[in-house]
């Protein structure tokens, strides 16, 4: 082996090296066979890190995914490979980078120390142009999300396409076909681990021609993009005004990684203001999970907890989750419903966000999403769709120029800047928002407040209250049969009219119950089972789904939402406005006699 500055015409990057193997590395045909339940969820397969160490696990899934790929994305291609740096990732990557060489990968990126957050991996495949001038066709992101992590929790990985989204149904249907037939796959066994630590270039002679490995520095593609679309120094001029207070919590994710970089030293943000902003390989023992149950340091501080005393609150609190993807966003004392979110910043983006100036091409939300972005369509004129869970489904909308923003209950907002949500995205959204309302108003006595925003906007277009209701780890055949109760109630219209009226004479009546199905408007693939919808005829909904990012039994989401036009009547606390809906929905599906709990693991 003998160890050089990369070519000339790379020099002016003073720590790349290249690393040229003298020997070619061999690949090996290993052979193997299936292992049950590889089927990609709503976002990629996510298992316990036990199940995916057995050996031959992963590397099943990823020669199933390289082998329901189109030649040209597979061999001569560019992939990314990172994640949000959770227990295990670090032998997944080299396991990926030496199954890459063997099946004709030309190169492979990963982000320093393989962190790259999941709205990262999608700006990277889509703006970054690799030291050759190579440009990404696909990613294997290695997240599993706001699932817990370490090597009693949860692993997982999802692959995303050439436009920075992840796989359409085709594809993952195509790879779980792949993993039920599985009989071999290609790996360069002796091919030496990539030292990810490093950024620089290392080239190999590959089993199957030129490789190289390329590690880069996991936050400067999207800290480019992100100032490419905000007014940095507008939002810097509200961070450093005194009279404004700013909290962000990482949750331990690669949410840290970005953080520091934008908030901090593009933004001028204190660094006091940053909580749990180190990634860790189990987030700290917690759940990455950005709402008022698991992000409870900052729910604390943000004066939500029970214990607070009200003093020195700051104005603005934010969490993310594992990967980076989501957001909780949060006044002093106050919560942002991720589904008011979304509608406030339709309502705002084109005054505030330069990348919006030119105007929204639409917008859209998942089907549990609350209405209130609809309305908010309604108002300005913009095309609307309603598609199923899980941001695959945007994609084809944004690349046909349908979407510019879109967002879920579940935290989840974003815009057609990439293919996936982005919790950063969020937050430098809202605080766009902030500085655009306060713009002459720093040196005033109060700052127009994110509780003062929601307010205004309920005011304007009514407000849809919502909560969600999660059982999670809920046993599996339990689940699906209250499922089938559920759908086989919705034959008879005034037999489930009769149970409300037996409940809560005060709900309104049900004019229509299906399970969603949607058609995507752009390819015409249609997507059955989606969930199942309970309408009412004042505009109130339940649904019920089955959670798909779950790693062990059944989760249950029950969403609940009614709208109030009157502006006298849209202050009222959500558990209470909604508690009829609630009483009436765990009467219909029989909650408690199905799975035997009398309350919900997680209330959002
Ligand atoms: C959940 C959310 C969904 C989200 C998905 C992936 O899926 O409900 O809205 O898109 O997680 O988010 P499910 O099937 O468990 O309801 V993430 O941040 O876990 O990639
Ligand atoms: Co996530």
């Amino acid at each position: 082996m003998d160890l050089r500055p990369a070519q000339p015409g790379h020099t002016h990057c003073p720590i790349i090296y290249a690393l040229q193997l003298q020997n070619k590395s061999l690949k090996s045909v290993v052979p193997t066979t299936s292992f049950d339940g590889q089927k990609p969820g709503t976002s990629g397969l996510r298992k316990k890190v036990k199940v995916f160490v057995q050996p031959h696990y992963l590397h099943n899934f990823v020669q199933s995914t390289f082998n329901a790929l189109s030649a040209e994305n597979v061999r001569g291609a560019t992939l990314v490979v990172s994640g949000d740096g959770r227990y295990f990732s670090k032998e997944a990557i080299q396991i990926i980078i030496k199954m890459s060489a063997a099946n004709g990968v030309r190169r492979v990126w990963v982000g320093q120390n393989g962190l790259l957050s999941t709205p990262a991996v999608s700006a990277v495949i889509r703006e970054r142009t690799g030291l050759d001038g190579s440009k990404a066709t696909g990613a294997f992101i290695l997240t599993a999300s706001h699932n817990p992590g370490g090597p009693n929790e949860d692993f997982g990985i999802k692959y995303n396409m050439g436009n920075g989204g992840p796989a359409p149904e085709s594809v993952t249907d195509k790879i779980y076909e792949n993993t039920k037939t599985i009989q071999e796959y290609l790996i360069a066994e002796n091919l030496p681990n990539v030292d990810i630590a490093v950024v620089g270039v290392t080239c190999f002679t590959g089993p199957e021609g030129q490789f190289d490995v390329e590690v880069f520095d996991s936050a400067s593609d999207y800290v480019a993009l992100m100032k490419s679309i905000f007014d940095f120094q507008s939002i810097r001029k509200l961070l450093t005004s005194p009279n404004f207070t700013f909290c962000y919590d990482a949750l331990h994710g690669v949410a840290g990684a970005y953080a520091k970089r934008i908030f901090v030293e593009e933004l001028g943000a204190q660094e006091c203001s940053l909580l749990n902003c180190t990634p860790k390989e189990d987030f700290g023992g917690g759940h990455p999970d950005p709402n008022l149950t698991y992000a409870k340091e900052l729910v604390a501080r943000m004066g939500l907890g029970k214990s607070n005393t009200g003093e020195g609150l700051p104005e603005f609190g934010a969490a993310a989750d594992g990967d980076a993807d989501r957001n909780m966003i949060l006044g002093k004392r106050f919560f942002v419903t991720p589904s008011d979110s979304v509608a406030i910043i339709a309502a705002n983006a084109v005054d505030a966000i330069p990348y919006f100036s030119g105007g929204l091409k639409g917008v859209a939300r998942s089907m549990p999403t609350s209405a209130a972005l609809d309305v908010v369509a309604k108002k300005l004129g913009l095309e609307f769709f309603e598609v199923p869970t899980g941001w695959k489904f945007f994609g084809n909308l944004m690349d046909a120029g349908k979407c510019s923003v879109c967002g879920e209950e579940s935290f989840g907002t974003g815009s057609d800047h990439i293919r996936e949500k982005d919790g950063i995205w969020a937050v430098l959204a809202w605080l766009s928002i902030l500085a655009y309302k306060n713009k002459d108003n720093f040196s005033g006595q109060k700052l127009v407040s994110v509780e003062d925003i929601v307010r205004q906007h309920w005011a304007a277009y009514g407000r849809h209250y919502y909560t969600r209701y999660d059982y999670e780890n809920v046993d599996a055949g339990a689940a699906k049969e209250l499922m089938a109760h559920l759908v086989k109630l919705q034959s008879s219209l005034s037999g489930v009219n009769d149970i409300i009226k037996g409940v809560r004479p005060d709900v309104s009546k049900v004019v229509d119950a299906d399970e969603f199905e949607y058609k995507d408007p752009v390819d015409g693939s249609v997507s059955k089972h989606q969930g199942i919808r309970y309408l009412f005829e004042d505009g109130s909904r339940l649904v019920f789904r089955l959670s798909g990012t779950g790693s062990e039994g059944a989760t249950i989401r029950l969403y609940i939402e009614q709208y109030e036009k009157d502006s006298s009547k849209t202050g009222r606390d959500s558990q209470e406005a909604l508690a009829p809906l609630v009483e009436v929905a765990l009467k219909l599906s029989k909650m408690e006699e199905f799975t035997g709990r009398s309350s919900p693991t997680v209330i959002t």
